[in-house]
C-alpha cells in the first residue's frame, strides 16, 4: 500500500543548500527557501562524442532546474540571505534567465521583484517567466550593460532599499558552485576539461571555484582546465576589450562588459584554459545535433560550450581520452523563436491512417 509522505520520505529528497552546506554561507538563522533546485543530470553525448573521437563526453543538463536554467542554483542562496538580512525587495539587470529566476524566488519569499531587461533582445519564455511571477518588468533602450549600470546605481541608493541580485551578490557565485560538485560527484573526480558558455563571466567563476573548494577538502585529486566560450559577435574576454554594441543570435550572452570578468581571466590562467569565440552558425549547428543526436533541448547560448568543444577537436587541440563535461545552461523551451525559424510547418493530413500515411510519404 501507498504510504502517505513523511518526514523521513522528504528527506529522501535532500535539498540543495542542505547537501552542500559545508561550502556554503548558510547557517540555521538562514530561512530555508527552494524550488527544488540542482541534482541535475549527467548525460553522456555518445552519439556527438563518438564522430568526435571524444569517448567521455557529458553534458550537465541545467536546463531541468525549475525556472530552466543554471541562475536557480545561486538565486536560492542569494534570496535565503537576502531574507535573512530582511530585505524587502529584489532587482537585477537580466538577459532573461536570470530575471526568470528571480522572479520565481522572489515570489515564493513574498518579496516584490524588478526586473530591468534589453528591450527586445530577450528571449519570449524568460520574459513571460518574469512576468506571470509577477515581477515589475522594464525594458530600456539599451543593452545589459546599460541595464547593469542603472540597477547597480538604483540599489546603492537609499532612496530604493533594494537587494541587488545579479552575480555583483557574492552569494549567487556561491550557490552556482553546486554545479561542480555535482559534476564531481557524478563522474567520481573532476572532468580533464568543464566547457562553459560565458556571458557576464559568473558562472566560469563559480564553477572554477567549486573545482578548487572540493579539492582543498580532499573530496578530489584533480582540477579541471576551464575552457569558456563567448559568440563572436560578444567576446570581450577573447578580444580583451570591452564590445560597445554585442550581437549574437545567443541572446543570453549578448554581454559586451562581463562583470566578472577578472576573475574569468583567472579561472582560464590559473586552470591552464582558455576562453575563445565560436560563430552564431556554430552555436546552431550544436545546438541542432544537441536536439538531434542527442535528445537534449537546450537553449542557442547554452550549445556554445560543444560549439567550442567541436571546433577544438577539428583543429586538433584535444585530448582525445580527456574526461570533457559541456555545461548546457538552459532550456530549449526558454526560445520558441529561434527555433521555429529552424524548423519548418509540421505535416498537415485529414484525421485518417491512409491520409496520414500520406503525408509521410509512406
Ligand atoms: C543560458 O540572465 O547573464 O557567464 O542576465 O542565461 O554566468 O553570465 C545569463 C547568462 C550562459 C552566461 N547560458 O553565464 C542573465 C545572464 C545561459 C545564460 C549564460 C547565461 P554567465
Amino acid at each position: 500500500m501507498t504510504q502517505p509522505p513523511t518526514a523521513a520520505a522528504a528527506q529522501g529528497r535532500p535539498r540543495l543548500v542542505e547537501r552542500y552546506r559545508a561550502f556554503l554561507p548558510i547557517s540555521d538563522a538562514t530561512p530555508s527557501l527552494t524550488l527544488g533546485e540542482g541534482f541535475t543530470p549527467l548525460v553522456r553525448l555518445g552519439r556527438i562524442g563518438g564522430a568526435l573521437g571524444v569517448a567521455n563526453l557529458y553534458a550537465k543538463v541545467e536546463g531541468q532546474n525549475p525556472t530552466g536554467s543554471f541562475k536557480d542554483r545561486g538565486m536560492v542562496v542569494a534570496v535565503s540571505k537576502a531574507l535573512e538580512a530582511g530585505a524587502q525587495a529584489l532587482i537585477c539587470a537580466s538577459t532573461g534567465n536570470t530575471s526568470a529566476s528571480a522572479a520565481a524566488y522572489g515570489a515564493a519569499a513574498g518579496l516584490e521583484v524588478v526586473v530591468v531587461l534589453p528591450r527586445g533582445q530577450i528571449a519570449a519564455g524568460k520574459l513571460l517567466q518574469a512576468q506571470v511571477a509577477g515581477a515589475k518588468v522594464v525594458a530600456i533602450e539599451g543593452n545589459f550593460d546599460d541595464a547593469l549600470r542603472v540597477v547597480r546605481e538604483l540599489a546603492g541608493s537609499a532612496a530604493h532599499p533594494i537587494t541587488l541580485v545579479n552575480s555583483v551578490n557574492p552569494y549567487r557565485l556561491d550557490g552556482q558552485k553546486t554545479g561542480a560538485f555535482e559534476v564531481c560527484d557524478d563522474l567520481g573526480r573532476a572532468p580533464d576539461v568543464l566547457a562553459i558558455p560565458v556571458g557576464n563571466a559568473g558562472n566560469i567563476s563559480a564553477y572554477w571555484a567549486g573545482f578548487r573548494d572540493y579539492r582543498a577538502a580532499g573530496i578530489t585529486e584533480s582540477l579541471p582546465r576551464m575552457f569558456g566560450f563567448q559568440a563572436e559577435g560578444a567576446a570581450p574576454i577573447v578580444l580583451g576589450r570591452r564590445v560597445e554594441s554585442p550581437e549574437t543570435i545567443a541572446t543570453a550572452i549578448r554581454i559586451g562588459d562581463p562583470a566578472s570578468w577578472t576573475k574569468a581571466v583567472a579561472a582560464r590562467d590559473d586552470s591552464g584554459g582558455l576562453i575563445e569565440a565560436v560563430s552564431d552558425d556554430e552555436i546552431l549547428a550544436a545546438w541542432r545535433d544537441l536536439a538531434r543526436q542527442e535528445g537534449l533541448f537546450c537553449e542557442p547560448s547554452s550549445a556554445a560550450s560543444l560549439a567550442g568543444i567541436r571546433r577544438l577537436a577539428a583543429e586538433n587541440r584535444l585530448e582525445r581520452d580527456a574526461t570533457i563535461v559541456c555545461v548546457l545552461t538552459g532550456s530549449g523551451l526558454k526560445d520558441p523563436r529561434t527555433a521555429e525559424a529552424s524548423v519548418g510547418s509540421p505535416l498537415v493530413a485529414d484525421p485518417t491512417a491512409a491520409a496520414v500515411s500520406a503525408a509521410l510519404g509512406w
